[in-house]
């Protein structure tokens, strides 16, 4: 399998996060991607290759323009107050307050653009998302050339991040936007499933509504995990979406048992809906040992659900999510395409 990968993302590394009331070292961090890489080259997976440059357009497919300008131009209106550390935000427009006025100070758009206080902007967090971008678009681009399959290995992740916000690590939607490029190049249905251990918020929202895209995701429940406030299994989609949404909340602890017969039902969806191409937005954070996690699949499991999604044999892009467990990042990504392949 063919994987896509840059070395920018290292220009974004956040310091410090919020987690447990307490300032810790991000866990989100550059060293998980060296470690998919080491993986995928002790592995033999196969050639590894750098992104083309899609520029803005296939980006304002899926973002709000007004989004998309904030991301460009927040760490200049940081540093022109003077702050040369990570930025952050603060607070948030909830219940009954105003959304209809974009804030001139930079501490209110970092409100207004994010769910939450996990995004540190940092002065190369502009440029390594727009690259993890076209990481997943060159991805699209191999499918769209006729390859059964491709791995872009994107960093930072993307899913919790929307149309008009970041969160949760997230600050464009890779996996949205080669989606939707996928559509623009002619693929008639795209199905997006959801491996991460949380749920896909941003991804499901983005084609809510609508039937030309589908998202099915598997994670821990909302009401035990973050993202908290999305991923119910009451949510099937909207208007002509309708039926075309589909979440599997998972109990905390769940193992290989568990998590099993939720997989085989979302994959009997995606067969059921034929998709002329799947992306699967792969997280692997749903590990024993993952540091912010609650499930408990080990590295074999892994392969089952590689297998389980070549069996569905569609041409396929896998895009790299969360998974924190840096020692076992590498493998259990690299394990997923490998059972993938031996399907294929
Ligand atoms: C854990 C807090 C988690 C955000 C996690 C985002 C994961 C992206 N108690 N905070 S895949
Ligand atoms: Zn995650």
């Amino acid at each position: 399998m063919l994987s896509i990968y840059s070395d920018r993302h290292r220009l974004h590394h956040g310091k410090t996060e919020l987690i447990d009331g307490l300032m810790q070292p991000c866990f989100e961090m550059p060293q998980r991607l060296d470690m998919v890489l080491e993986r995928v080259r002790s592995a033999r997976l196969g050639e590894v290759q750098g992104p083309d440059a899609f520029g803005l357009a296939p980006v304002l497919r899926v973002h709000a323009r007004p989004y998309v300008d904030f991301l460009a131009s927040a760490w200049q209106q940081w540093q022109a107050l003077g702050r040369s550390h990570d930025a952050l935000p603060l607070n948030w427009p909830v219940r009954g307050l105003r959304t209809d006025r974009i804030p001139h100070d930079i501490d209110g758009q970092l409100g207004y653009f994010s769910m939450d206080a996990g995004v540190p902007i940092t002065a190369g967090t502009w440029t390594a998302v727009q690259e993890a971008a076209d990481v997943a678009l060159t991805g699209a681009r191999h499918l769209q050339w006729g390859q059964r399959s491709a791995f872009a290995m994107c960093r930072p992740p993307g899913h919790h991040a929307a149309s008009d916000y970041m969160g949760g690590y997230c600050y464009l939607n890779n996996a949205a936007i080669a989606a939707q490029y996928l559509r623009d190049q002619g693929c008639r249905r795209v199905a997006v499933l959801d491996v991460d251990y949380h749920h896909g918020n941003g991804t499901q929202s983005i084609f809510y509504d609508r039937a030309d895209v589908m998202f099915i995701s598997l994670h821990a429940d909302p009401l035990s995990e973050y993202p908290y406030f999305l991923g119910h299994a009451d949510e099937t989609g909207q208007g002509e979406g309708i039926g075309f949404n589909r979440n599997f909340p998972l109990p905390l602890g769940t193992d290989w048992n568990t998590y099993r017969p939720a997989l085989d039902e979302a994959c009997a969806s995606l067969a059921a809906y034929g998709p002329d191409a799947l992306v699967v937005s792969l997280g692997v954070d749903t590990f024993e040992k993952d540091p912010i996690s609650g499930f408990r699949l080990r590295n074999q499991d892994y392969l089952r659900i590689g297998e389980a999604i070549g069996g569905l044999a569609r041409p396929t892009l896998f895009v790299m999510e969360g998974g924190y467990a840096v020692a076992d990042i590498g493998v259990n990504a690299v394990n997923v395409l490998q059972g993938f392949e031996a399907r294929a």
